[in-house]
């Protein structure tokens, strides 16, 4: 397997004296390793030099020489290794080669050196010993015994790696013997059983010895068995950094570092009383309901807690977790404190649910909640963010939200806020999303300077074995690629759980990086308490029957020791039990079920205190001249002194500057705008996603480049304002459902921050499709947490081919919840209408309407998800630009955009009404004025399809009685907007009319790939659209 050295043709057996029977036990090891090396060889008192005083000297020497040879004077070199050889007594020194000949001192030694047989094999074993212990650190954990069950192997591989000398049954000599023979007789070292007796320097990269700085090498194995073969696994040599190496070596290897304090133990009794009980009290009082008990991994809650301890001793106040469904009841009611109450009466299917929305089931809420740590006496905060099913999920948006409160209080180096990401086995190695989030933890804009990850690996996945459901050795192998330790434990062993949980703590506040706890542990029922996992996994089952839960087996252990006696032991539970009974009895009592008790994020303040608006209404999105001019101007210059940008760049700011000065904004400018504004009321604003910095069609240039000083920036939009809030903008991971979660987490933590992720193309949101159809769609519904991210979505047919042109505007308007039959009876459509719904949906044709929603967005007094599609080529289209007398005070975003040309002079002489959205509204003006049809067509724009602004349309159509109406789009007819529009116009006219269709024939893939193609089609569907027969005889 791995060979690290093979030198066994080099074995030669050491003498008898060799061995350490003679060592004198009462001096310090190394001196004993010295004298016992040297008693075979030139006897100290023999040489002349050698005096009392000296021999300290002498044995500092000895010990740099053992380490490295070249690191002493050549005359000690020749003189330790003569010495070694078996040189007689008085014949091993040789004077100092003189400084002229050192040549022909060294070809001299080198050959006395040849002719010292012993020195090769004492160097050699000292490698063989040095590699040895190396292989331990390295693959230690493959053989250490963490399976509970004692029939599993946590690595999926059940062989002794090659160069470990190490039983699986460390108290059968035979099998240990066996063993070493293997490795002997196989020459993996050049040792053999006789040198088990013989006493070693241990290198600088172990702590095995304690303070001794020597051992015999049966004790060198045995200590390196008891750090990593026992019940704790570390993974670690993969990390590229000597320091934290080290630093993981002392944790594990100190002798005796593992010890706890009576209260200690006491404490974790404690505490898996809770976790056990809680779960015993749930399945009596509800046997037949779900609750995806922890049964097989109660040592989770101490886990938990002891993070928490340690991370608050050590600073930390506000801790954020995400996990799935397995334990999560028991997370709630005794790591955050959730009343159990609360908890029970989620059990109740009578209740009546007082929130608006649909809710979630028990297992899926998340909760907040402030508390003082009772270990640290000091204040925590403690939230676990509400999940989906879809496992793994939540992991980017729990980073995402602590990033976002360490932001918001200055926490720059997460010391006061960290995270805790609970994983099941399977899913922690089959969804990629933990990779993709991973991938973000150490990226200067996503990182929250380390998460503690812990992994439920109780070796079952729903029915499937880990043998199916992974190709690594262990489930946890993706955390590798960030060089994040794993401890994988015994949980069965609640103190080796601790231990290893305390130092995942300390890590993370030493170094603020990642590190992985692998609890291995086995799930004593079936996936839930409804399942027979005996159908799937027999013996694996039959073995779980007999084990005994680790709360008897801790408890045994204790009363054994004297820790606790047996009566403080059943005290204790039935303390526990009484509150449960208690909080049963009080749960009888409540008669609604209050979904907003578990909100994960409140925003204090931002509310009435019964969680509603301030108010029902949005002030004017317009701003001031000076405001616009000033934006415009920073935005249009390099605000910095000593700086050079790219000579195209001067261009592209140069053009912006004169369209300032002529009072006109195009896209990125009308961006820039709003964000500037939205900045200066102490807005944050954060842009994030692939290429934003730039922006993929190079339109934006937020972050401007010194083409002189490698890495020197600048970012204008932060030199706008004095105390202005700062902009984050970040070109990010090429992740979509990763960074999209993250984003979607961030802007959870506050209400006042625009947070924005942009997509590269629309068309790649798909792979974020999770987010945005577990959480952005119903996050309010599922979990009454409101959320106002924004998605910008470049879209267009622009004969790009099927790739890159569709953000599937289709998808987001078939999950929009307003009914497309019923006309709403609203006073206010602007607002209320706003309120109503689960998110908005935006196809802007102006950078003003941009500009306004964008600020809309912050103004209005709740949050909604806004999806806008952007464009592409109208980012520079000479038409689509604003004047400055759109964005002034007074002036708003506009729902639709009516026709203000011939047509709206005359409507009642209008033939056509023709609906569109977006880019298209310029393909048909300008058909129509070179048809010369102003007057006989009127375009209506629709800016906002979601929610639909029936209130607007419904003038629109009267406007123009005598008007066909039509719904004209680019993208194909099962795509686009078609079907959720028409029923929705129809419904606003009363079904007096035909809606008809000018478009692009229904298609598998979203735009065809030839260029000609795509020219016909849309020349095709304008000429429908301004040929006034085309609907003729239709109806
Ligand atoms: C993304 C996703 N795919 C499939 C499922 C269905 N599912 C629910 S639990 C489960 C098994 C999870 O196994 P593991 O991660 O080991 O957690 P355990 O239940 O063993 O604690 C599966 C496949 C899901 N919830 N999410
Ligand atoms: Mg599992």
């Amino acid at each position: 397997m791995f060979h690290l050295r093979t030198c066994a043709a080099k074995l030669r057996p050491l003498t008898a004296s060799q061995t350490v029977k003679t060592l004198s036990q009462n001096r310090p090891a190394a001196a004993r390793t010295f004298q016992q090396i040297r008693c075979y060889g030139a006897p100290v008192a023999a040489e002349p030099f050698l005096s009392g005083t000296s021999s300290n000297y002498v044995e500092e020497m000895y010990y740099a020489w053992l380490e490295n040879p070249k690191s002493v004077h050549k005359s000690w070199d020749i003189f330790f290794r003569n010495a070694n050889a078996g040189a007689p007594p008085g014949t091993a020194y040789q004077s100092p080669p003189p400084l002229s000949g050192a040549l022909s001192a060294l070809t001299q030694a080198q050959s006395l050196v040849h002719a010292q047989p012993n020195v090769d094999k004492l160097v050699e074993d000292h490698l063989a010993v040095q590699s040895l212990i190396r292989a331990y650190q390295i693959r230690g954990h493959h053989v250490a015994q963490l399976d509970p069950l004692g029939i599993l192997d946590a690595d999926l591989d059940s062989s002794v790696p090659a160069d470990i000398i190490s039983s699986t049954d460390k108290l059968d000599l035979a099998v240990f013997q066996e063993r070493l023979r293997m490795l002997t007789v196989g020459g993996f070292y050049g040792l053999d059983e006789s040198d088990l007796d013989k006493v070693f320097h241990l290198p600088t990269t172990t702590f095995i010895g304690g303070k001794e700085s020597a051992l015999p090498l049966r004790e060198i194995i045995r200590r390196l068995e008891m750090a990593y073969c026992q019940h704790i696994g570390v993974e670690f040599m993969f990390i590229n950094d000597l320091e934290q190496c080290q630093w993981i070596r002392r944790k594990f290897e100190t002798p005796g570092i593992m010890q706890f304090t009576n209260e200690e133990k006491r404490t974790l009794l404690a505490r898996l009383v809770r976790s056990t009980r809680f779960e015993e009290f749930l399945q009596r009082k509800w046997s037949s309901e779900k609750r995806f008990g922890l049964e097989g991994c109660e040592v989770l809650i101490p886990a938990l807690k002891t993070i928490i301890d340690k991370s608050s001793e050590n600073g930390v106040d506000y801790v954020i977790m995400g996990m799935p469904h397995r334990g999560r009841l028991n997370v709630l009611a005794n790591v955050i404190r959730k009343e159990l109450e609360q908890i029970f009466c989620q059990f109740d299917s009578k209740l009546e649910a007082a929130d608006e929305g649909s809710g979630d089931v028990k297992y899926h809420l998340g909760m907040y909640h402030r508390r003082i740590n009772r270990v640290t006496d000091r204040n925590i905060t403690l939230s676990l963010v509400a999940n989906p099913s879809h496992l793994e999920a939540a992991d980017p948006v729990v980073m995402g939200k602590t990033k976002a409160e360490q932001f918001y209080c200055g926490d720059t180096e997460g010391k006061k806020v960290m995270s805790i990401l609970i994983h099941g086995d399977a899913a922690f190695a089959g969804q990629g999303i933990v990779y993709e989030t991973f991938h973000l933890s150490d990226l200067p804009s996503y990182t929250t300077h380390g998460t503690v990850h812990v992994v439920v690996n109780n070796q079952i996945g729903f029915t499937t074995d880990p043998r199916m459901a992974r190709s690594s050795p262990y489930p946890t192998d993706v955390a590798r690629v960030v060089n994040a330790p794993i401890f994988h434990v015994n949980a069965d062993d609640p103190e080796a759980v601790m231990y290893v949980c305390n130092v995942a703590a300390e890590w993370r506040s030493t170094f603020h990086k990642d590190v992985v706890v692998d609890l291995v542990c086995y799930r004593r029922n079936g996936h839930n308490e409804m399942d027979e996992p005996m159908f799937t996994q027999p013996l694996m089952y039959k073995q779980i029957r007999k084990q005994k839960p680790v709360l008897q087996k801790y408890a045994e252990t204790l009363v054994s020791q004297g820790v606790v006696n047996q009566p403080e032991y059943e005290e204790e539970i039935s303390k526990y039990d009484k509150i449960c009974e208690e909080a049963f009895a009080r749960s009888k009592d409540e008669k609604i079920l209050h979904i907003k008790h578990w909100l994960d994020s409140p925003w204090p303040g931002f509310f009435t205190l019964d969680g509603q608006p301030r108010s029902m209404s949005c002030p004017s999105t317009g701003l001031t001249e000076e405001v616009l001019t000033h934006i415009g101007n920073v935005a249009s210059s390099v605000p910095v002194e000593n700086f050079t940008i790219h000579g195209g760049l001067r261009r592209i700011l140069k053009t912006r500057g004169e369209m300032v000065k002529n009072r006109t904004v195009d896209w990125a400018l009308a961006e820039y705008m709003a964000f500037g504004s939205l900045l200066k009321d102490g807005i944050h604003i954060r842009l994030s996603g692939q290429d934003v910095e730039r922006g993929t069609f190079s339109h934006r240039h937020h972050v401007l480049h010194d083409q002189n000083v490698d890495k020197k920036i600048c970012i204008p939009m932060n030199h706008l304002w004095p105390n202005q809030a700062p902009y984050t903008v970040c070109n990010s991971s090429l992740s979509e459902y990763g960074v999209l979660g993250f984003e979607l987490g961030f802007a959870m933590a506050s209400p006042n921050a625009l947070v924005l992720w942009e997509a590269q193309f629309g068309d790649f949101h798909n792979t974020a499709q999770c987010i945005i159809d577990q959480f952005i769609c119903p996050g309010q519904a599922k979990w009454v947490r409101q959320n106002g991210i924004v998605l910008l979505l470049p879209h267009g047919m622009e004969g790009m081919g099927p790739e890159h042109s569709s953000a599937r505007p289709e998808r987001f308007l078939q999950m929009c919840n307003d009914d497309p039959d019923v006309f709403p009876k609203l006073d206010d459509f602007d607002v209320r209408q706003l309120y109503d719904c689960n998110w908005i949906v935006v196809n802007c044709s102006t950078p003003a309407n941009f500009f306004h929603v964008l600020r809309r967005q912050i103004l209005l007094p709740f949050r909604k998800p806004l999806i806008v599609f952007t464009p592409k080529s109208l980012l520079r289209h000479p038409e689509a630009r604003s004047n400055f007398d759109d964005m002034l005070p007074g002036s708003s975003f506009q729902r639709i955009i009516p026709d203000n040309g011939p047509a709206s002079q005359n409507p009642e002489k209008t033939k056509r009404l023709l609906f569109c959205t977006g880019k298209v509204y310029y393909d048909l003006t300008r058909e129509r004025q070179a048809r010369n049809m102003e007057a006989d067509v009127a375009i209506t724009r629709i800016e906002q399809l979601s929610p639909f602004p029936f209130d607007l349309l419904q003038k629109e159509v009267l406007k123009y009685p005598n008007a066909e109406l039509a719904w004209c789009q680019e993208e194909h007819k099962n795509q686009g907007y078609y079907d959720y529009v028409k029923p929705r116009l129809r419904t606003t006219i009363d079904r007096a009319k035909p809606v008809w269709y000018a478009g692009r024939d229904p298609a598998a893939a979203p735009a065809t790939g030839n260029k000609k193609t795509h020219l016909t089609e849309l020349q095709r569907l304008l000429d429908t659209a301004f040929n006034l027969d085309s609907f003729k005889g239709l109806f």
